[in-house]
């Protein structure tokens, strides 16, 4: 587990040579929380500068996740958002379609109130390593990825209000998946360039074979021969 024990940034200081190698300074942000992780940078007030989320896993027995906004190198305020239930996943994007952005960690959905303070609601999602947000299926709308080495690899269509039930999607259980992480932050992309997302992870990439807009599942595991496995997924359609 990725393990975070001092809350800083580093910022680029200098780029007016552009191909000077860049220089660095370290700016702290806090000195507060236990076992970080669920890392962001996301505008979360929406005044044009990103600011930062962090939380801690449920064995610091406090779970606290917070934002920071950013009000200058060495000026970060801290707001508390909720009790987060993740080991170390969690992405920020807007899933009600309000323009805020909000956040989505393992079990729990925190929606961005646009005062600074966020709502909870438990999803029916797994507690996970990783949590990432992307358009997997094709239809313009994010959907959910998660991993956990307890658990396999899968993606969640998320409702119309996400706070409903998200609907869980199997890519690969833990018996053909059994990775501690290697699936953020960016797990999402076209990796063979013929149009459509493809999933990568540090176990396998998983190819949307068909162009339905679905994603099906290539894997050769990295540790055995010429083995694949091809599986069409026949369960989700984008809409017409
Ligand atoms: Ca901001
Ligand atoms: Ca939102
Ligand atoms: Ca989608
Ligand atoms: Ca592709």
């Amino acid at each position: 587990m990725k393990k975070i024990s001092i809350l800083s940034v580093v910022l680029l200081l200098s780029c007016s040579q552009p191909k000077q190698f860049p220089e660095f300074s370290v700016h702290t942000i806090d000195h507060i929380g236990k076992n970080l992780g669920q890392t962001d940078l996301a505008d979360i007030d929406r005044d044009g500068d990103l600011d930062w989320v962090t939380g801690e896993a449920p064995w610091s027995t406090t779970c606290r996740l917070w934002w920071w906004e950013y009000q200058g190198p060495d000026s970060w305020v801290r707001h508390e958002i909720g009790k987060a239930d993740s080991d170390v996943g969690g992405d920020c994007a807007d899933l009600n379609g309000d323009g805020w952005m909000d956040f989505w960690g393992g079990k729990v959905l925190f929606l961005n109130q646009k005062d600074g303070t966020f709502n909870r609601h438990e999803v029916g999602t797994i507690f996970s390593h990783d949590s990432q947000i992307g358009d997997i299926d094709g239809d313009g709308q994010p959907d959910g990825l998660a991993n956990w080495d307890q658990y396999g690899l899968v993606w969640y269509s998320i409702p119309a209000d996400p706070t409903e039930p998200w609907t869980e999607h199997m890519i690969m259980p833990v018996t053909g998946h059994k990775i501690h992480g290697g699936v953020a932050p960016q797990p999402f992309g076209d990796i063979d360039g013929d149009g459509n997302t493809d999933i990568v992870t540090g176990e396998a990439w998983y190819e949307n074979l068909d162009g339905d807009g679905d994603i099906d599942i290539c894997t050769k595991p990295w540790s055995t021969g010429d083995e694949h496995f091809y599986l069409q997924n026949l369960l989700i359609r984008p809409k017409k």
